[in-house]
């Protein structure tokens, strides 16, 4: 990994203190308001309350039919329990707007809606978090029809159930266990997604989201209805609510799955890695991993400016392996590629790190020492011809041998251009073929 200088080190704490600052705003919301004290009802206004619901419960419905069409596109369980989400918390929060009227004698009645959703919506969130990257529903298994009517009758036996509970409603526990347990199931999912997930993609905005719940919960838990705080905890919800349906629009409008939609720094990171690859391939030889020959005289005259600016010189070898049609003939391509393959591996386990090994013919090579003089160049030329001749290559059974030979020449700053050194190693190379191979031509004689 890259070091990173002191400025991203805090750059990267202060976005963290962001995020950790934006994902407890609400808390600081309902302190502020606990803290001045006014618990007296400020808007009771019922055609307000039945409005707020009524986009909430439309909007509820629209997104559940986005995040649905999503689900029937990429089959994603994570978007199938996302769905059941909004739906499901629609349909029971719905009745707490129709009953607005009966708030006035029948208030804990009214006020059970509430907590019950967010216990809904609070069970499908964890549900799809715990689902999140679980491979798909396959196309003749995605949730049919009976599915959803199953859930749609269910969240309705729900709304029935806590009619039923009119009776007792005046217990105040039947607010506050939904409430909490609500509570408790987002601020888990929410831990769980901030310790696990929330680098990929959009899991950020449900990170923020169900934290927002579990907050909104909290303040509800604490408030008492028609208070600045009880009103506040809708709107913390409310935001929540925003964040998730932002994320399942923007799936809606790029993948149809959370799994595979991008963030911006995913895409620069594959973006990077396309491009380092790409230049990768462009520049080597695929069989030996060796520099190819555009590649290698790119990097030789970036080496010579250098020596020119830093008054160094560089040594260039030429090698040509010995009788290599001889290899092909006597076994097969097959084992010619491998002697390539093996050969120039070996060559590596001498060299250093800034040396290069340029494929520049079949079985012609050059390779460059920056920094190294003639005299020394010699000496690493002589150990790569020892090596060549002593490889016993294994191929279906056979030991394979080689020989090379190897011109040597040598750059100097002022001195002839680096086509022109490559043309004397050349010539040299040629010259140790005239005298019997296997052997190094340093001089001209
Ligand atoms: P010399 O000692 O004079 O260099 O003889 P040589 O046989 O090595 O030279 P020549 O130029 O006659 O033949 C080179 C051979 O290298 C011919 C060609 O088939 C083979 N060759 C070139 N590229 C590859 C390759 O990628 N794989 C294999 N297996 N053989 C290759
Ligand atoms: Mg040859
Ligand atoms: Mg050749």
């Amino acid at each position: 990994m890259e070091k990173r200088s002191s400025l991203e080190v805090l750059a990267g704490i202060y976005s963290f203190a962001l995020l950790a600052a934006l994902t407890m705003a609400p808390t600081t919301g309902t302190a502020y308001l606990l803290w001045i004290g006014n618990f007296l009802p400020i808007c009771s206004t019922h055609a307000f309350h039945i409005a707020a619901i009524a986009v909430a419960t439309a909007e509820g419905l629209f997104i559940t039919f986005v995040a649905w069409r999503s689900y029937m596109s990429s089959g994603e369980p994570f978007l199938r329990w996302l769905t059941l989400a909004f739906l499901g918390f629609s349909l029971v929060y719905a009745p707490h707007g129709f009953l607005t009227a009966a708030a006035d004698t029948h208030l804990m009645l009214f006020l059970l809606y509430g907590p019950f959703s967010r216990l809904v919506n609070a069970i499908c969130m964890l549900a799809a978090i715990l689902s999140y990257g679980a491979p798909p529903d396959p196309p003749d298994r995605r949730a049919g029809t009976a599915y959803w009517l199953c859930a749609i009758a269910l969240f309705i036996a729900i709304d029935v159930a806590i009619l039923a509970l009119s009776p007792v409603a005046a217990n105040p526990l039947l607010r506050i266990v939904p409430e909490a347990a609500a509570c408790a199931l987002t601020a888990a999912s929410a831990a769980f997604l901030f310790i696990r997930l929330v680098n990929r993609s959009l899991m950020l905005n449900i990170g923020i989201a169900v934290a927002y719940f579990a907050q909104s919960s909290f303040a509800f838990l604490l408030s008492r209805p028609w208070t600045h705080l009880w009103w506040f905890a809708h709107v913390v919800f409310a935001s929540g609510f925003m964040l998730v349906s932002f994320a399942v629009i923007r799936v809606f409008l790029s993948t149809h799955s959370f799994a595979t939609v991008f963030n911006l720094d995913e895409v620069m990171e594959q973006l990077r890695a396309t491009r380092d690859n790409l230049a990768q391939l462009a520049s080597t030889d695929f069989l030996t991993g060796s520099a190819n020959r555009r590649h290698f005289f790119e990097r030789a005259h970036e080496e010579a400016a250098r020596a020119e600016r830093e008054g160094c010189c560089i040594s260039f070898l030429a090698i040509d392996l010995d009788h290599f049609k001889a290899i092909n003939d006597n076994h097969s391509h097959g084992a010619g590629d491998e002697v390539l393959r093996q050969i120039t591996a070996a060559w590596r386990t001498l060299l250093r790190p800034s040396d290069l090994i340029g494929r520049v013919g079949g079985e012609e090579f050059l390779v460059m020492l920056p920094r190294i003089p003639a005299a020394d160049a010699m000496a690493v030329a002589e150990r790569l011809r020892q090596i060549t001749a002593e490889q016993k290559i294994a191929f279906e059974g056979k030991a394979v041998t080689v020989t090379a030979s190897v011109g040597v020449a040598e750059y100097v700053p002022g001195g002839p251009t680096v086509e022109k050194v490559l043309q004397t190693a050349d010539r040299r190379l040629y010259a140790a073929k005239a005298q019997g191979r296997n052997r190094v031509i340093a001089a001209s004689r």
